[in-house]
């Protein structure tokens, strides 16, 4: 099967499953991923990125994802099991560029163009210092070794915990890594179609072995951008796994 059909295909099965049954479905629905049904064992040279579970994108916050509180229960098992585990944290600027209110006339989730490229416009969300831009309280992740903020500069974006959205400036979270001689990122948490995959494309191109953890992450799929997702994630290479995988079944 080509790859788009794989993915169409994948999509497909996973809108049928519906989001809790696939949290319970065997790794064996997933078909052909071998990743899928190995068990990892994490090491030294492994971490545990927890991608922007905050309340603005928690039920009840400005940006909230669905059903993303599903993600913490999964989470906070899995950091158990790494030797390194970060988090990342959305810290935007008030009226920062990527707020629909910083455009006259904007409304949340059009796309406007930036100097940098095409940015969707967000509700006001993750403002430094602010309760939105806080971690759940429900996270139990005393072990985390590093946050990182992103989208803390006022005209760039950032999704991605590795580099900005005008696809130049770096946070200094590939550095970090490599000289803690990590080789392989297990990345999770929210939103699974923009910070969760922008930071699992980007761990790539940085050359460390990725991998998503899809039911201990949860997506916005606004403009079809989770099967945009999906694909580019298939395309370059980043594994897409269940938490069994790790906790075991
Ligand atoms: C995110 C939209 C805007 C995310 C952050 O964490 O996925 N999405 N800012
Ligand atoms: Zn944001």
């Amino acid at each position: 099967m080509s790859q788009d059909a794989d993915a169409v295909s994948r999509r497909e099965a996973l809108m049928i499953a519906g989001g809790a049954a696939l949290v319970a479905a065997s790794p064996f629905t997933l078909g052909k991923a071998m990743a899928d049904t190995t068990t990892i064992t994490p090491d030294a040279q492994d971490v545990f990125l927890v991608i922007d579970v905050q309340n603005d994108f928690l039920p009840g916050g400005s940006l909230a994802v669905k059903n993303g509180d599903q993600v913490i229960a999964p989470i906070n098992a899995l950091a158990k099991k790494f030797p390194n585990v970060i988090q990342t944290q959305d810290w935007h600027t008030k009226a920062h560029v990527s707020f629909a209110s910083s455009h006259d006339g904007a409304k949340p989730f059009e796309v406007t163009k930036l100097s940098y490229g095409d940015q969707v416009l967000w509700p006001d969300h993750c403002i430094q210092g602010s309760k939105g831009a806080a971690f759940s309280d429900q996270l139990d992740l005393p072990m985390v070794q590093l946050v990182i903020r992103k989208g803390y500069h006022q005209s760039v974006d950032s999704y991605s915990a590795f580099v900005e959205a005008d696809k130049v400036t770096k946070t200094g979270l590939a550095g970090y890594l490599t000289e803690r001689g990590i080789k392989r990122c297990f990345v999770a948490g929210l939103a699974t179609d923009f910070c969760v995959a922008w930071t699992a494309l980007d761990a790539r191109k940085a050359g460390f072995e990725t991998y998503v953890i899809e039911d201990a992450s949860r997506g916005i799929d606004a403009l079809g951008s989770m099967a945009a997702a999906i694909r580019n994630m298939d395309a370059a290479g980043v594994k897409r796994i269940q938490s069994s995988a790790i906790l075991g079944a």
